[in-house]
């Protein structure tokens, strides 16, 4: 009997390495799947708002404070930059919640009658177009940055301006917003003291490329998990989680005085093919904003 149980405890253990064996590769592929997944991967799949920079306008009959028809709402691992303004005639005035919670209220700016124009509806600023709009400084508009996470948006119009002067109001709530991954363009210099930046298809090495730092970015803020490298999405050859291999790649490349984070990525993973001209360094900043460079590369070899 006792030699029974102890031989059904055996097939138990080795039953349960079994199944850890097969689970734990397993694991580890997912993994590197998720790290590989391009950017824009990781956004849309939440997003319930255009996160591209797409204007949305709206015109919608209302007296004020009236809420446009939203709400708007995303979930993004990234900070996303919102940009609202007044559209057609100005002015109307709005109030941006974040789950009902007041995040922003535009400027209070002149109604058209005050600036001297005969009709809202027939002479300037009578604007169509979100972008000149936002440009042209009478239109009443905010940029807010939200952080990385989930956010509800509703839009309040606390002005809408009058039909005349004194007069009633124009019954005409007007407004144009968008949303954007909040991205931030940096100098990046592939094989850092090289110039031309050579590569050769067929070398079995890596391709040292440098964030360069910048009084405006801190390389220590960038994620290191994030970074990709050239059309292959190629992802660092050194365990840059490893905090001594980590101060190994923090250096001033080109004597700046700002850090750099140097890393390096197999050749044969940067995906570039013969005639390409450049490659692109991407990365995310720990608090979600996109980081990335461009630099020259002259493919060379058969
Ligand atoms: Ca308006
Ligand atoms: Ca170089
Ligand atoms: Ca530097």
């Amino acid at each position: 009997m006792k030699g029974e149980k102890k031989m059904k405890k055996l097939m138990y253990l080795i039953i349960v390495i079994l199944v850890l064996g097969l689970l734990l590769p397993a694991a580890a592929v997912a993994d590197e799947t998720q790290s590989k997944l391009k950017l824009e991967d990781k956004v849309s799949a939440t997003a319930l708002m255009p996160l591209d920079g797409t204007w949305i306008i709206l015109d919608e009959i209302m007296t004020t404070p009236a809420l446009f028809s939203g709400p708007w709402a995303w979930n993004s691992v990234f900070t996303v930059k919102f940009t609202i303004t007044d559209l057609y005639v100005v002015t109307d005035r709005f109030k941006v919640y974040d789950w009902s919670i007041l995040v922003i209220e535009t400027p209070n700016l002149p109604d058209w009658d005050v600036l001297g124009f005969a009709g809202p509806m027939v002479s300037p600023p009578w604007e169509s177009d979100p972008a000149t709009a936002l440009a042209d400084g009478r239109f009443s508009s905010a940029v807010i940055c939200f952080a990385s996470g989930s956010h509800s948006i509703d839009i309040e119009d606390i002005h809408i301006p009058p039909v005349s002067v004194g007069g009633p109001q124009f019954s005409d709530g007007t407004v144009a917003f968008k949303a954007e991954l909040y991205s931030l363009e940096v100098d990046i210099d592939i094989k850092p003291g090289s110039d031309p930046n050579s590569i050769n298809l067929k070398s079995k090495g890596v391709v040292p490329v440098a964030f360069l730092g910048s009084a405006i970015f801190d390389v220590t803020t960038v994620d290191v998990n994030t970074l990709m490298f050239g059309p292959g999405s190629a992802t660092p050859v050194h365990d840059l989680n490893d905090p001594i291999v980590y101060a190994d790649h923090l250096q001033d490349v080109n004597v700046d005085g700002y850090l750099d984070l140097v890393c390096h990525f197999k050749t044969s993973e940067v995906g570039l093919v013969k005639g390409d001209t450049d490659a692109t360094l991407t990365g995310e900043t720990t608090d979600g904003v996109i980081v990335y460079g461009t630099d020259s590369v002259n493919i060379v070899g058969k």
